[in-house]
């Protein structure tokens, strides 16, 4: 079992170890199968377990609500089947094919977890309403349970897209779900065309697309990346949507025609950066974190209709591209300026050696975090009325 070269890895903590985990082989030979099978039998009850016991510490009417309780049902399933290879020898005929089968139907069993928690948070909000201490603790939960969802998956997709038959025949130069020679600039334009299409479909036009390249260390060569395409593909469409809605809504009815989304792809020493830009009007400051807030970016407008197309603007797409920029120790901001447009960016790591996996740990930190009552504000506060609504635009 020859790992290859490059060194993006998956690591995961017990109490004294990091092992870490390459991910990359270069061949799929059965010896090869049965360490990542020997890894995977106690890696992922190890991480469904962490989880587990992170949901029962959320506040009991949000724990309470029918859907998280069918979210919590599917963990304890999966976690119980897999125990079932606990003591099965990789060298029984049968484990390596069953386990792989098994790995297949979590993965599907567990497709609808996304939506479900947010039918979860819309069921508590109608009850409760929206209160900050909810809110934070929601957020708080929901970053580290969608990170874990999202190392969970690629745990998962790696070994089935390795050992399974269904290896991708149009891309034999990956390995499982990673791109050793990912070219950027490729994915931005995949996911620009795919927003565009979806654009053009609900608003009859979209903005063109400006893409620019900046390669400090091999100038005029393309950037490439050791990455997960899907992912960059994820976050890209995200923001492609949201600008050009953004653009669309605003120049809808000006004959001056659309401004372009720029895109620039930078490579420094250490980060790797791409920018999405639109001139679509920008957002006022006080109203960025929003954007990434669960709590209340959920409207129960989304039917969770099979096949529905995505509409941006609501729902989870923002704070969750950020876990996948963040998963991999990159990240994501956008920098508004109101009146004008928005600016993303997207901050990946440049060098393979520095993008190991970002995991949520369960310790008496996190513990902390859900049984303390927040603190009162040790910053002043403007009194939600202004002194004279005619004088003052203190909104
Ligand atoms: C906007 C709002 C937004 C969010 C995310 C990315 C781009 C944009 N543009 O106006």
């Amino acid at each position: 079992c020859v790992p290859c070269g490059h060194s993006l890895y998956l690591s995961f903590k017990n109490k004294t170890t990091i092992i870490n985990v390459f991910i990359f082989y270069s061949g799929r030979d059965n010896a090869c199968e049965k360490t990542s099978y020997m890894f995977l039998r106690k890696e992922l009850p190890v991480r469904l377990a962490n989880t587990m016991r992170e949901v029962n510490l959320l506040p009991d009417n949000l724990l309470s609500q029918p859907s998280v309780r069918l979210v919590q049902k599917w963990y304890m399933q999966s976690f119980v089947e897999l125990l079932d290879y606990e003591n099965r020898k990789p060298e029984d005929p049968h484990a390596l094919n069953d386990f792989l089968e098994l790995l297949i139907e979590i993965r599907n069993r567990h497709n609808d977890v996304v939506p479900t928690m947010a039918q979860g948070v819309i069921e508590y909000k109608e009850k409760f309403g929206f209160d900050p201490f909810t809110s934070s603790n929601t957020q708080y939960f929901l970053d580290r349970f969608y990170t874990n969802r999202i190392s969970f998956r690629m745990l998962i997709n790696q070994h089935t897209l390795l050992f399974g038959n269904d290896t991708n025949p149009a891309h034999p130069k990956h390995f499982g779900s990673i791109d050793p020679n990912c070219n950027v600039a490729d994915v931005v334009r995949d996911a620009y065309d795919t927003a565009k299409m979806l654009c053009e479909k609900y608003y009859m036009a979209a903005p063109e697309l400006k893409i620019e390249e900046f390669n400090s260390e091999a100038p005029g060569k393309p950037i490439q990346a050791v990455y997960v395409p899907s992912h960059l593909f994820h976050m890209l469409f995200e923001l492609f949507k949201n600008s050009m809605r953004a653009t669309v809504e605003l120049h809808e009815n000006s004959n001056r025609g659309l401004p372009p989304v720029k895109a620039k792809v930078t490579l420094g020493n250490e980060d790797l950066s791409i920018k999405i830009s639109d001139r679509g009007g920008g957002v006022a400051l006080r109203k960025i974190d929003r954007l990434f807030n669960y709590m209340y970016s959920t409207a129960p407008t989304p039917t969770l209709e099979q096949g529905a197309p995505a509409k941006a603007g609501f729902g989870y797409g923002l704070p969750i591209s950020r876990l996948y920029a963040r998963y991999f120790q990159g990240d994501l901001k956008l920098y508004s300026m109101e009146g004008v447009g928005t600016a993303a960016v997207i901050y990946l790591k440049a060098l393979s050696s520095e993008s190991f996996e970002r995991l949520p740990v369960f310790n008496k930190s996190a513990w902390r975090h859900y049984k303390t009552s927040p603190e009162a504000d040790d910053w002043s506060n403007p009194s939600k009325e202004p002194r004279d609504a005619s004088k003052s635009n203190y909104k």
